[in-house]
């Protein structure tokens, strides 16, 4: 699996905090925490840009040692030198300097004055009040210390497309037992990350099921075994539960094990209005099942149109499907183009016909280059005369393409005060307008949001970019009010998009409700930097279903010509 940059940046931060706690020369220290700040930066993985041949080094601040140590990391998965500094310092030193409120001179001082070198003498000496009489632990700073020490390991979620590749290659080693394997849980509700996978099978024999599982080749650890349940541990720390489940149980263990459990309280409660009993065997009218093979005929006995699992939050979608008013969800086959797509004119890996071709072979009708602005210097960014050879080659592009069209677009960068990182008289020349942040992320709520609306009022801009910034697991969405956003594009008739890269999926589900709800259209777009990113609109369309997006919500469900129109901005 990639190393994320963000990974790379926090153990080249975690380097320079050990070789400053050894005094370390100051020079060497701030390159690595240089390079850090330049790899967060990145508005692409290193992983990517490494597979498709670029030269790390190219980057500022970024040496040819530095590069090599980057390509180390993503083939090894480790850094050779932060585990040999970690290992020279006594006790959990290594890991403190990363806890809020401590760093390499607080460290040193605690090791020095209290001999602190575990985070059980840390914790001790918090407790007993001996931190106070320290110079340097103000009450602020020794309550951050006790809070950080206090939580538990946050339990680990997965990301979606990261469990759906270990999903995958199981459920075909377990198809070959059993009979309608699925994952049900959040995973089939879609959720942008999700705690575990429930794995729901048909078989006679569940325990040969169960023992199938227990030696999968990536198992790392058998939690439970049982006749009808086994939970194991993948060596990524995915924990799968599995159930074994007789044919006539089937969609009612398929309801129940997908969830959510909120959803499924509240059908429970609609079959004890009928004095009914809903289990994950069946639903019961007394001791006589009345239904439970399919989740439709029980939605069906229950008085219920059938509810797509990317909608079982009780959002109030129970009550839609008793009235027969549930929205029709967007589908993938619903989507006619993507309207955010990289080249190799900046930090794409491959040329604008290639790109254009494989999107044409996906079936689509059209793609919106955009690729970045200037500000982007490592990524090659576009200045304006570059803008214009751009649109050139895409006129080249467009001839030999028959009836598919590339856009002529930009994704520019939203600078610091709001104003864009192109004049206005070159983003006037262009088809389509993605305005982005990829910088000061950390800017005070009112600032950035008030940042963003001015970027939205500028006439040019068709759609705003990964809208809150997150990298699930990564980075938090910046401080953002997202109302306000909504509100201004509504205002301006600025389209927000559904970012379908699976570490962002930017807006979420429940932004993309409320964009829906003020009456605001969304783009779902891949933000492809090579071909086989362009796959990865079907995350796009997950989240869009779990907001309740129809195809109509959604512009590039349009063929050209309406959409056309609708970029075009009152
Ligand atoms: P996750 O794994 O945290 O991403 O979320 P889920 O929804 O997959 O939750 P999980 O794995 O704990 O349980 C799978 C499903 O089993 C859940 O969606 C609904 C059902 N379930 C679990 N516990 C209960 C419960 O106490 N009552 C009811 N009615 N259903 C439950
Ligand atoms: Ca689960
Ligand atoms: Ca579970
Ligand atoms: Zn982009």
């Amino acid at each position: 699996m990639p190393v994320q940059n963000a990974e790379i940046a926090a153990m080249f931060d975690q380097t320079a905090d050990l070789l400053d706690l050894q005094g370390e020369n100051p020079f060497r220290i701030r390159a690595y925490r240089r390079a850090a700040r330049v790899i967060e930066g990145l508005p692409q993985s290193v992983f990517s840009m490494l597979e498709a041949g670029r030269d790390l080094s190219e980057l500022p601040g970024i040496g040819k040692d530095l590069a090599g140590k980057i390509a180390e990391i993503e083939k090894t998965g480790h850094f050779e030198l932060l585990d040999s500094l970690k290992k020279k310092l006594p006790g959990d030193i290594g890991e403190m300097t990363a806890l809020p409120g401590l760093g390499p001179r607080r460290v040193k001082l605690l090791y020095d004055k209290l001999k602190v070198r575990t985070l059980d003498d840390l914790r001790r000496t918090v407790k007993t009040g001996r931190l106070r009489g320290v110079k340097g632990f103000g009450p602020t700073i020794v309550g951050k210390i006790g809070q950080a020490l206090e939580k538990p390991a946050a339990q680990k979620r997965f990301r979606l497309s990261v469990a759906e590749a270990e999903a995958k290659p199981l459920v075909a080693h377990l198809e070959a037992v059993a009979r309608s394997v699925v994952v049900a849980g959040s995973f089939r509700r879609r959720r942008d990350t999700v705690g575990d996978l429930d794995i729901l099978a048909v078989a006679r024999d569940g325990a040969a099921v169960g023992e199938r599982l227990a030696r999968y080749e990536n198992v790392a650890e058998v939690r439970a075994r049982g006749p009808t349940r086994t939970t194991v541990v993948l060596r990524s720390g995915l924990q799968v539960d599995l159930r074994v489940v007789p044919e006539e149980s089937y969609g009612a263990a398929l309801l129940y094990f997908t969830g959510s459990k909120a959803h499924n309280i509240a059908l429970r409660n609609i079959a004890l209005e009928h004095h009914w009993k809903l289990n994950e065997y069946g639903l019961f009218s007394g001791r006589r099942r009345i239904a439970g093979a399919t989740e439709e005929e029980i939605y069906g006995k229950l008085g219920l149109d059938y509810i797509p699992p990317e909608l079982r939050e009780d959002q109030g979608e129970i009550a839609l499907a008793k009235g027969g008013r549930l929205p029709r969800l967007i589908e993938l086959t619903d989507i006619r183009g993507d309207l955010h797509v990289h080249s190799d004119w900046t930090d794409g890996a491959e040329s604008i016909a290639t790109m254009a071709e494989a999107a044409k072979a996906r079936g689509h009708g059209y793609i919106a280059l955009t690729d970045h602005s200037r500000r982007i210097a490592m990524a090659h960014g576009l200045d304006p005369a570059r803008v214009t050879q751009q649109m050139k080659a895409v006129d080249r592009v467009n001839e030999k393409l028959g009836s598919f069209t590339v856009l002529k677009g930009i994704e520019v960068d939203i600078l610091k005060d709001g104003r864009l990182d192109l004049p206005d008289s070159t983003l006037s020349k262009l088809d389509l307008v993605v305005a982005s942040v990829h910088s000061h992320f950390d800017l005070p709520r009112h600032e950035q949001t008030e940042r963003i609306v001015r970027a939205l009022h500028n006439p040019h801009v068709s759609i705003l970019g990964h809208p809150t910034g997150r990298l699930i697991g990564v980075r938090e969405a910046y401080d953002v009010d997202m109302d306000a956003i909504i509100a201004a594009a509504r205002r301006t008739g600025c389209i927000l998009e559904v970012n379908a890269e699976p570490d962002r999926l930017d807006l979420n589900e429940g932004h993309a409700h409320a964009a829906k709800d003020a009456g605001v259209k969304l783009a779902i777009s891949t933000d492809a930097h090579s071909v086989g990113a362009l796959a990865t609109m079907r995350f796009g369309v997950d989240q869009a279903r779990r907001g309740w997006l129809g195809a109509a919500d959604v512009v590039n469900t349009r063929p050209l010509g309406e959409l056309r129109k609708l970029l075009r901005r009152p």
